[in-house]
């Protein structure tokens, strides 16, 4: 009883063949019902590695790739052949180029609703159902990374778990997370006593759970050379859903304080490294883990954003669509899991993307974000080949959603590709390898192309000195105390530029900021009087914090446009001024131009969308209104509140996101003078082979010249090609 054959009935043709006959429709549920009732309440699968019979599943869904994992290859063709080419400044070099492209793992996070199924969807996309425990008690807070190798990790730990750091512990605690934080300033003594008593019988467990040790592990690592579920249970599970002490707390578990877990998998169905990040979900009471989420969001260039079909987006999801409607659509995919509930999938579908797009338009989310439908149920379930034990429901959405896929004329596919592709799994990776191809991966290939155009045109130059043409010598017409002074001189000159540049613009948009911040306090104080004015203090007040928001993002994006742009003339400069100092080096007489470094990325400013008191439309709001009196105390008690709640969002805005694309500018301008400097200085130390003038020599020359002109031909499209 394996296939889905078997599951419609035991007719002996396809389902394609099956369900196109409508006639026989009737008939086959029938034969589907009866095969279900004979399996209702089986035990659901095993789900341990070894129980993945169909793990080929999991290659579907990277042709978006190929492009880039062509180049990838080609790159490091001419990577090695630059190696073989050039002195042992420029092997190391191109060596090193080369591990870096080799070693390029994109990052993938996914977030979600609490209970959407983030966590059975990525085990299902890794081919380990279980493998990360599911239905996980809400006070978990550990984000996940699951590192995809297509060739055996080297990592001689293939597991690591790392523990809170005692600070953030103690805030954590303390606090008792943002909605605590929130609560203590609003003065909302009830929802400050309840979260207190969360946190307090939290904070108990973990000491009675972990004894004295409990000091020590914090801020510690562990690490593992392999690991399984149980493993990983000990670290991610809260022991309440484990019943008491089991016998296994002598080893210790330590999931109250563990941050992050990172597990190595070799997965070779998978034609790239890939890291899949599982997060806690968001819609909890306490919003303890909207911080970690941020961290996580900011951790990858992707975001996938899991919702459950039967609540996609309602209002109690608003904090999700704050998080993602910071980041670019393109960079944001939804993935609306759970269809296998959906009573009638193909009707409800197009209903719920339409509503979705809908809310995302409404609250200014990522409109555009690409919406994939599907059941982490369903790809379990194909992956371990057990579909005869679907729930009867399930089933029968399954055979609905399959006959109206064939019958809007879908390929014939056997039955188990078909569930495999209604799952949305490979539709996920599809999604998934189109923007790693268009952004990270593209970046990562251009860069490097750049370099190694660089490489090629320093060999180059070298050839074509008039000192090797005379003399069969390698050798400059600088000397290497000379050259040093001057590649100093252009590295400072460059990082001073940057540096004013920089002061420049980030003084811009921290004045802005302010500025922005400052009317925003005033407006809401303005209209909170003209409301009591008007209503006098019984009729409560709210005000929309999405003004703020709004300023706040568009004065980042004129930073970031203009960081950028600054950056890339800078680094220009720099490269041209670099290809002169080949020039007289050299003693070149055509034009020699050196490619300019990749200006830095600009990351989204996530932070905008963490959750502040004006968002949170509870009692507490209510509770607060309720005990002031007086305007003027309403006036000033509410402007310090808003002006508390949102400074934080400022500092992060000013401090972390400014500083880490400058600190990431000078550092690139400084990794490519270095490389310049090395690629400089080696070429008098690479020795002539050959009795200069000899037609060996010259044939040799020749066919070198030949072959990194084609090397830098085949780079510059690269890069043209990327971009
Ligand atoms: N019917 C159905 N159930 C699912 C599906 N995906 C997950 N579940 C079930 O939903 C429950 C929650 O799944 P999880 O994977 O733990 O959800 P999560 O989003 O990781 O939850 P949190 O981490 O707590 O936010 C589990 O009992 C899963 O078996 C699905 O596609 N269909
Ligand atoms: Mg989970």
């Amino acid at each position: 009883m394996k296939n889905w054959e078997s599951v419609v009935g035991s007719e002996p043709h396809s389902v394609a063949e099956g369900i196109s006959a409508r006639g026989e429709l009737s008939s086959r549920k029938w034969s589907l019902s009866v095969v279900m009732n004979k399996f209702c309440g089986m035990e659901v699968a095993e789900t341990a590695e070894n129980a993945v019979v169909n793990r080929h599943l999991l290659a579907t869904g990277f042709n978006r790739l190929e492009r880039f994992l062509k180049n990838r290859s080609d790159l490091s063709g001419s990577l090695d052949e630059l190696a073989g080419l050039g002195g042992k400044s420029t092997r190391s070099s191109a060596i090193r180029l080369k591990r870096k492209v080799e070693e390029f793992e994109p990052s993938v996070t996914f977030i979600g609703q609490v209970k959407a199924g983030k966590t059975t969807l990525v085990n299902a996309m890794v081919g380990r159902p279980g493998l990360l425990p599911a239905d996980v008690n809400p006070w978990t807070s550990v984000v996940t990374s699951l590192h995809l190798d297509p060739h055996p990790p080297k990592q001689v730990n293939t597991a690591v778990f790392r523990f809170f750091e005692e600070d953030e512990w103690s805030r954590l605690l303390a606090m008792g997370g943002r909605l605590g934080e929130l609560a203590s300033r609003a003065g909302a003594q009830e929802e400050m006593e309840k979260v207190r008593q969360q946190v307090e019988a939290m904070r108990e467990k973990s000491r009675v759970r972990l004894g004295r040790r409990f000091e020590l592990l914090l801020g510690q690592e562990h690490e593992y050379g392999s690991f399984d579920e149980q493993l990983i249970e000990r670290y991610v599970c809260l022991g309440d859903d484990f019943g008491e002490d089991d016998g296994t707390m002598a080893q210790g578990r330590f999931a109250d304080i563990t941050k992050s877990a990172d597990l190595y998998m070799h997965r070779p169905e998978i034609p790239l490294k890939l890291c899949l990040r599982d997060t806690p979900g968001v819609n909890d009471t306490f919003m303890m883990r909207e911080q970690i989420t941020i961290g996580a969001i900011r951790e990858s260039r992707i975001c996938v954003v899991v919702l459950s079909a039967h609540q996609a987006l309602s209002t109690v999801d608003m904090a999700l669509v704050r998080l993602i409607s910071n980041i670019q659509s393109r960079e944001v995919i939804i993935f609306i899991n759970r269809i296998d509930e959906l009573p009638d999938p193909a009707r409800q579908i197009p209903e719920i993307r339409e509503a979705v797009h809908e809310t995302l338009r409404k609250h200014d989310g990522p409109a555009d974000a690409q919406i994939i439908f599907g059941s982490a149920y369903w790809a379990t379930h194909a992956l371990t080949d057990t579909l005869h034990t679907l729930s009867s429901d399930s089933a029968e959405s399954l055979i609905k959603l399959a006959e109206s896929e064939l019958e809007a004329g879908a390929d014939a596919e056997s039955s188990l590709d078909l569930v495999w592709r209604l799952s949305g799994v490979p539709a996920l990776y599809e999604a998934l390898s189109e923007r790693i191809s268009e952004g990270a991966g593209r970046e990562v290939v251009e860069g490097a192309a750049r370099q190694a155009s660089n490489l090629a045109k320093a060999l180059q130059a070298r050839s074509v000195s008039s000192f090797l043409a005379q003399s069969g010598k390698p050798k400059l017409r600088m000397d290497e105390a000379a050259i040093r002074t001057e590649l100093r001189r252009i590295e400072a000159g460059g990082l001073r530029e940057l540096e004013e540049e920089f002061s420049a613009a980030i003084e811009a948009y921290h004045l802005r900021l302010e500025r922005c911040h400052r009317n925003f306090l005033d407006r809401a104080a303005l209209s909170l009087i003209s409301h009591l004015e008007e209503n006098g203090d019984q009729a409560i007040w709210s005000y929309e914090p999405d003004g703020l928001r709004l300023l706040l993002r568009s004065a980042y994006q004129v930073f970031g446009a203009r960081v950028q742009s600054l950056s890339r003339q800078v680094f220009e400069s720099t490269a041209a001024e670099i290809g002169g100092l080949y020039r007289r080096a050299f003693d070149i007489e055509r034009d020699f131009d050196i490619d300019p470094p990749q200006t830095p990325r600009v990351p989204p400013p996530v932070v905008i969308g963490q959750t502040i008191a004006l968002d949170i439309k509870g009692n507490w709001w209510r509770n607060w209104w309720r005990r002031r009196r007086g305007y003027h105390t309403y006036t000033a008690e509410f402007s310090e509140m808003i002006r508390q709640e949102t400074d934080p969002i400022i500092q992060d805005l000013k401090a972390t996101l400014s500083s880490s694309v400058r600190l990431e500018a000078a550092a690139t301008l400084r990794e490519f003078i270095a490389e310049q400097r090395a690629v400089l200085l080696s070429v008098t130390s690479a020795g002539a082979t050959a009795t200069p003038g000899s037609e060996d020599w010259l044939a040799r020359r020749r066919s070198t010249q030949v072959r990194l002109q084609a090397i830098e031909g085949a780079m510059a499209s690269m890069t043209r090609d990327a971009a």
